[in-house]
């Protein structure tokens, strides 16, 4: 070997992890593909030097894992979600490389902080709330279980939008993620797929004379992959999200161009542009827009065409397509995905139906997120024919064939066929998405074990009656990776100090060793060390950008989730009213300090929700001006609740406010990410709560309010809230304080609508909960003066929090759902 070649072999890789090779990389990065040198660059051309330094890291892992799945033709999960809420990758990918010191190292030789770095990264923002981040979490948990896996979504060139409050209110600014480029995506302009829509089908010969039928479509778009590498932690697997973004076909213009129609040409363009233009901004959505059943075909299309070309590749023929791939439903929104796999298959690949069929069902699976009817989507049967007719047809095929199979299990029974069927005949004909994924799939999950029974007791019954074994249960989870490791890097490492070990990350079961030390008064003071930084951090930043600066001597209770009826912010706001009336007639009331932290979005449309954010700044104004009651009682809005923002709330929590009407919220998420966070929960026995509240224990969550069955059985006796209301002075006095215009300058019709409402309708019972709310809050309150003991709770909730980690819900969807095996892949040959 030469001595230059000697030298070379010798040299950190161009893609090596050591100080080196990092910062010899991020200065190749500034210079070569940001053109900049370091006097001269801006927090945002650092920032992406870094990142692009982080990405070919990734790159060649992930390349790696990409050509071991191909050779081993690895059984694979397909994840099909219309949103995905990632959060800021920089930080985590480091993580899960391995080389955050080391790169904070970097930064700082380079006069750098890696802290002014992250901040300038734009998240983004594909997904409204927990569904969304339910599959980044679990895209997390995919790779480090090192299950190759394909996430395939939307790429959103406008995701949810920014949120500013002007003069209390809500305001929306467009998300505009893209406007600095994206460094973890790679375009992949050659991997195009067409997707067409409207026109008609036909039946046709084929040249051996069979009669076949096919799609006409009147208009054509094309989706463009965008990939983005997704690594597991400490692992090499990296797997692939990929998001598609729709695109005018180029011969579409210029065919209208040459004869003239300039005009057509460039309006063709913009429609097929629009459908990955921008998500819809509604958190369980009600409406049945056309472009979100165009955007919902769009990228489930591209996506089974990418598999069927995949498949193809490999095994040169589909017959065993569903060996090869598990399709997971997020919802319903990918739901098409049963027709559009059955329409490519018998249409394009002609295939018998019945074969075509077998495929289909044995390679889809359906998770529900949602019990609330008005969130379980239909489309107008008119609106479907006119964009999908072929798929119309499909459709009504699969739905005779299964009604059918209805008749002959349940003998003479005609309402329960007209009640199951994939059409709802009762007003106005409308394609039942729900039904359509429960008959095209192998399993039904549910989400949280209240949620998986009362769907086999309330919407999917008569589909339980039918098919038992097809019902599953898969609890959420979330990753403790960016819920607490980058989240919260003095807490992880007290856990890993006190531990011994990091183990805990990637098996969060270990974390029931901290047990054993709940009471040492040394853990327990660094613990409240760590909690209070959190506070002083979260405090600054909200006094920058809000102007108030909690206390963070002040208990810290928080609740930051979308704004909505069922989650009940209104109750919350009740019991702050109530203890505002409390300490104005009782000066010297004992009662511990407290800030009451809200976050959220409402849907744009959502006229309650935002009414609600605006009592939330008008009773923080009063209060917080009021020097009567100051030492006590404040109230803070952090605006733009989102996956960085989160990350900013869990670790300074004390309590965390889960208080939904029981039976309304299929989960939750952000309940586990509190409290792996040592923040203690108030909540009610809803969703993922009650699981929660058994692993942590009982004395260390704070229990109120009616239970599902209770809910159930008050709704049936007739609910009458005005009863309540007069029978109850302090409820009574807090609901009139509202209405009396105290908040509102004078102005008595401002919040008219939420009192109305409460008084007189309360769909979300919150006046029947309100007292037992109030008695617990009263116990948080006692409990807090306690130091030691409270501390000692906190710990055993991060203590016992294990099963709520993405990882162990990913494993059972592995066996359970998908019988899926790890394929780990090596990094050194
Ligand atoms: C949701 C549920 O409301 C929520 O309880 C659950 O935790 C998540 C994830 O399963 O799904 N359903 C839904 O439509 N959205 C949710 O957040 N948007």
């Amino acid at each position: 070997m030469s001595q230059a070649a000697k030298q070379d072999a010798n040299e950190p890789t161009r893609t090596g992890l050591s100080r080196g090779a990092l910062k010899r990389a991020v200065l190749d990065n500034l210079f070569y593909v940001m053109g900049r040198f370091p006097e001269v660059a801006s927090a945002s051309d650092r920032y992406s030097a870094v990142a692009y330094t982080v990405r070919d890291r990734l790159l060649e892992r992930w390349i790696r894992t990409a050509r071991y799945y191909k050779e081993r033709n690895s059984r694979t999960v397909c994840y099909l979600s219309a949103e995905y809420l990632p959060g800021p990758h920089l930080l985590n990918n480091m993580l899960n490389l391995g080389i955050t010191r080391t790169a904070g190292e970097v930064a700082r030789e380079l006069g750098a902080d890696l802290a002014e770095i992250r901040e300038t990264e734009e998240e983004p923002g594909l997904g409204n709330g927990g569904l969304g981040r339910l599959a980044a979490c679990y895209m997390d948990s995919l790779a480090t279980l090192q299950i190759p896996a394909i996430g395939y979504g939307i790429r959103y060139e406008f995701g949810i939008f920014d949120q500013v409050i002007v003069d209390g209110w809500q305001v929306e600014k467009g998300d505009t993620w893209l406007r600095n480029g994206n460094p973890w995506e790679i375009p992949r302009p050659k991997l195009t797929f067409p997707v067409g829509f409207g026109g008609r089908a036909e039946h046709y010969t084929d040249k051996h004379g069979v009669i076949r039928r096919r799609w006409l479509p009147d208009l054509m778009v094309n989706g463009v992959a965008y990939d983005t590498p997704i690594m597991g932690y400490g692992v090499t697997n990296g797997n692939l999200l990929r998001l598609w973004k729709s695109e005018a076909p180029e011969s579409f213009n210029f065919q209208a161009f040459n004869v003239g129609d300039y005009y057509g040409a460039v309006h063709a363009k913009i429609e097929a542009e629009t459908l990955s233009k921008v998500l819809y901004p509604n958190d369980e959505p009600v409406a049945g827009k056309e472009l979100r059943l165009k955007q919902q075909y769009f990228f489930v299309s591209c996506s089974l065409q990418d598999m069927i070309r995949l498949q193809l590749r490999n095994a040169g023929t589909l017959d065993r397509f569903h060996e090869k791939y598990a399709i997971q439903l997020n919802d319903t929104h990918p739901a098409l995905a049963i027709v559009e796999l059955m329409r490519l298959l018998v249409d394009e690949h002609f295939m018998s139906w019945e074969q075509a069929w077998e495929i289909t069902r044995n390679s889809c699976h359906f998770t529900n997120h949602t019990l609330l009817p008005e969130a379980l989507e239909t489309w107008p049967v008119a609106l479907f024919e006119r964009l999908l007719p072929r798929h119309l047809e499909i459709l009504y095929e699969i739905n005779r064939r299964f009604l059918d199979e209805v008749r002959v299990h349940f003998l003479n029974d005609e309402e329960r066929v007209a009640r199951m069927s994939l059409i709802d005949e009762s007003d106005g004909r409308k394609v039942r998405m729900a039904h359509l994924a429960a008959v095209g799939s192998r399993a039904i999950n549910g989400v949280a074990e209240l949620h998986s029974s009362l769907l086999k007791t309330t919407i999917m019954r008569d589909f339980h009656d039918l098919w038992p074994e097809r019902f599953h249960n898969v609890t959420n989870g979330v990753t403790p990776r960016r819920f607490m490791v980058v989240s919260n890097p003095p807490l992880a490492d007290l856990i890993s100090d006190t531990c011994g070990h990091a183990d805990w990350i990637r098996d969060m079961r270990r974390l029931r060793e901290l047990e054993a030390h709940a009471d040492d008064a040394g853990l327990q003071g660094r613990w409240r060390e760590v909690k209070t930084a959190a506070k002083g951090a979260l405090s600054d930043w909200l006094g920058q950008h809000t102007g108030f600066r909690p206390d963070p001597e002040t208990l810290f209770d928080v609740q930051a989730k979308r704004i909505h009826e069922y989650k009940r912010q209104h109750l919350n706001l009740l019991h702050i009213v109530w203890l505002y009336e409390h300490l104005k007639q009782n000066p010297n009331a004992e009662l511990t300090p407290r800030t009451f932290i809200f976050g959220g979005k409402a849907a744009p449309g959502y006229f309650m929700a935002k009414l609600i954010i605006r009592l939330i700044h008008a009773i923080g104004e009063v209060i917080n001006s009021d020097p009567q009651v100051n030492g006590f009682l404040r109230v803070a809005f952090m605006p733009d609740f989102n996956v960085k923002n989160g990350q900013r709330l869990y670790p300074a929590a004390d309590l965390s406010e889960q208080i939904s009407l029981a039976g309304k919220e299929a989960s939750g998420t952000g309940n586990m990410k509190f409290a792996m966070n040592g923040t203690l929960t108030i909540g009610t026995l809803d969703g993922a709560n009650i699981e929660l509240r058994d692993e942590v224990g009982h004395d260390n969550f704070y229990l109120f309010g009616m239970t599902a069955e209770e809910v159930q059985q008050r709704q049936a006796e007739g609910y009458r809230p005005w009863e309540l209301y007069h029978g109850d002075a302090q409820l009574r006095s807090a609901v009139d304080l509202i209405a009396s215009g105290l908040f509102s300058h004078g102005d008595t019709e401002l919040f008219r609508p939420i009192t109305e409402n409460l008084i007189h309708s309360d769909p979300f019972m919150v006046l029947a909960d309100f007292h037992a709310y109030q008695e617990r809050q009263q116990e948080v309150d006692r409990a807090y003066r306690d130091p030691n003991h409270w501390t000692r709770m906190s710990i055993l909730n991060t203590a016992r929090i294990g099963k709520f980690s993405s990882d162990r819900a990913i494993a059972e969807y592995a066996k359970k759902i998908w019988q899926i095996e790890p394929a780990p892949v090596e990094l050194a040959d």
